[in-house]
């Protein structure tokens, strides 16, 4: 059997010195507006396979202390292309790269670090660049500037830490999350998983979703995420785009209230086009952004599962309402779906690597995969596997029965699906937080019209398996 070729791993670390302040240059410069000190240090670490790479960068800085930062460098061959960076915000042009800093690493003491990334594509040649700036000083330093004698005691302030955790619901653990790498990391960089449920139809299940159910949820479950799944089609938010859209907000602010992380599906199925809805897109995604804004635990899943259209389509699609996102909600994460009703295309006969090579243009994105566990099993498995060593992977939207919602639990293929989740530190929301009458249900048949929703009894075969997975302890990293 051909084995897969091993990535290849270059390590570049940029040392040597400088000192940017000389005292013949503070002899000259009014003495309340003395010379900052520059100096820094860059290691440029990659790892490539064949047609792509990923950069590790670590940045230090050995001058005074900066609040805000770009660090710029060049490729040394024309062919690389970066295509999703994460801990910075990145800009291409030509063969120059910047990575400005974001708010939370902006600020660097005299000799701390921070560590940021991208993925991108190459041709061939070597990816390495050779030389780095920050702030427009070459990073050549390795020791601290040794011209000047200071005058005042080198700055104690010691490199800046995430605060510990105010709370113990997942959001005060977690915070603001973003993508590093091809992992969903907390404000501690560390890679989580997060596990939850969707909600149905809110067109036709909107009396499951009360103080009480979201409490169970949150409280009897110990979920980390609720999906909000507001149909477009089928009596969902074409009928009454106000309307609908109040529902999300009013959704997104109770699972806020119970520390969870709220994902917001605009659930685009039938067509299957996602362009057919991209009006209704910008107009929803604008106005739900805006009301968001500030929150730390929002999710954007931009179209639930594009089906019978290309994956360049889909991308376009993306391309045009990420920005909107964007505008409003900068550092918040947006998933985008994948052909094949969210199957990284092997529902209709394609599989990942039309993704990996044509990423969206666009950071701090991850991608939908879905499956159902009765009806998609080992080659569905593989090929989430084999893209989630490349690509931000979450899993939306799943089921323990098949793909039409119902049928019985298959428990074998959903240990096997949930054990991969696990390993891989992929989020998910299982279909559904409802009491529909099919088996992909939690719920049993009629629970939404009684006023209890803790506890096994009211569970449906479904429901009890995914709180026993859902309960476990998360063990999220805080340091
Ligand atoms: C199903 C619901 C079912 C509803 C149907 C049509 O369970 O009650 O009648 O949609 O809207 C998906 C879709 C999700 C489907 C689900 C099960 O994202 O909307 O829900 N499924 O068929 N993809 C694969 C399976």
């Amino acid at each position: 059997m051909k084995r897969a070729p091993r990535p290849s791993r270059r390590q570049l670390v940029v040392a040597g010195a400088v000192g940017a302040l000389t005292l013949g240059a503070t002899a000259i410069l009014p003495a309340t507006n003395a010379m900052a000190a520059t100096g820094c240090a860059v290691t440029y670490t990659t790892n490539s396979w064949s047609g792509g790479f990923t950069a590790s960068i670590s940045v230090k800085n050995l001058g005074d202390p900066i609040n805000g930062w770009t660090l710029g460098f060049t490729f040394p061959d024309q062919g690389q292309k970066l295509t999703q960076g994460w801990s910075a915000t990145y800009q291409q042009s030509g063969s120059a790269v910047t990575a400005q800093s974001l708010s939370y690493n902006g600020s660097l003491a005299t000799g701390a670090a921070t560590s940021i990334g991208f993925n991108g594509t190459f041709t061939g040649g070597n990816p390495t660049p050779t030389s780095f700036t920050l702030n427009g000083t070459v990073c050549t330093g390795g020791t601290t500037p040794t011209t000047s004698t200071p005058t005042t005691p080198p700055p104690t302030t010691p490199p800046p830490t995430t605060p510990p955790p105010t709370g113990t619901t997942p959001v005060a653990i977690n915070g603001q999350l973003r993508v590093c790498g091809v992992n969903l990391c907390n404000r501690y960089g560390k890679p989580i998983q997060l596990r939850g449920m969707s909600t149905h139809g809110l067109q036709w299940f909107a009396q499951c979703y009360n103080d009480a159910s979201l409490d169970a949820l949150s409280k009897d479950w110990l979920a980390d995420l609720l999906r909000v799944s507001m149909y477009v089609q089928e009596d969902g938010y074409e009928t009454d785009p106000a309307g609908f859209t109040n529902r999300v907000n009013t959704l997104v602010d109770e699972a806020t209230e119970r520390g969870m992380y709220a994902l917001i599906d605009f659930h685009t199925l039938t067509p299957g086009d996602p362009m057919f809805n991209l009006e209704r897109a910008k107009t929803f995604f604008a106005a739900v952004s805006a009301r968001h804004a500030n929150k730390n635990n929002v999710i954007y899943e931009v179209t639930n599962e594009p089906n019978g259209v290309s994956w360049s389509t889909i991308k376009n699609y993306a391309e045009q309402v990420i920005p909107i996102i964007r505008a409003n909600d900068p550092d918040a994460i947006v998933i985008v779906g994948t052909r094949g009703w969210s199957s990284l295309g092997v529902s209709e006969g394609g599989n990942s690597t039309e993704v990996i090579n044509n990423p969206v243009n666009a950071s701090n994105i991850m991608y939908a995969f879905h499956f159902y566990a009765a009806s998609h099993k080992d080659n569905y498995r593989a090929e989430l596997e084999r893209a989630a060593a490349r690509i931000p992977m979450f899993v939306t939207e799943f089921g323990t029965v098949t793909y039409t919602g119902g049928g019985a639990v298959d428990v074998a293929s959903s240990n096997t699906w949930m054990d991969l989740l696990d390993r891989l530190k992929i989020s998910y929301a299982n279909w559904t937080f409802s009491d529909a009458d099919e088996g992909s249900a939690a719920f049993r048949p009629g629970t939404c019209y009684g006023g209890t929703y803790t506890g096994t009894s009211v569970l449906t075969d479904s429901g009890n398996y995914m709180r026993n997975r859902i309960r476990t302890p998360d063990n999220f990293p805080t340091s």
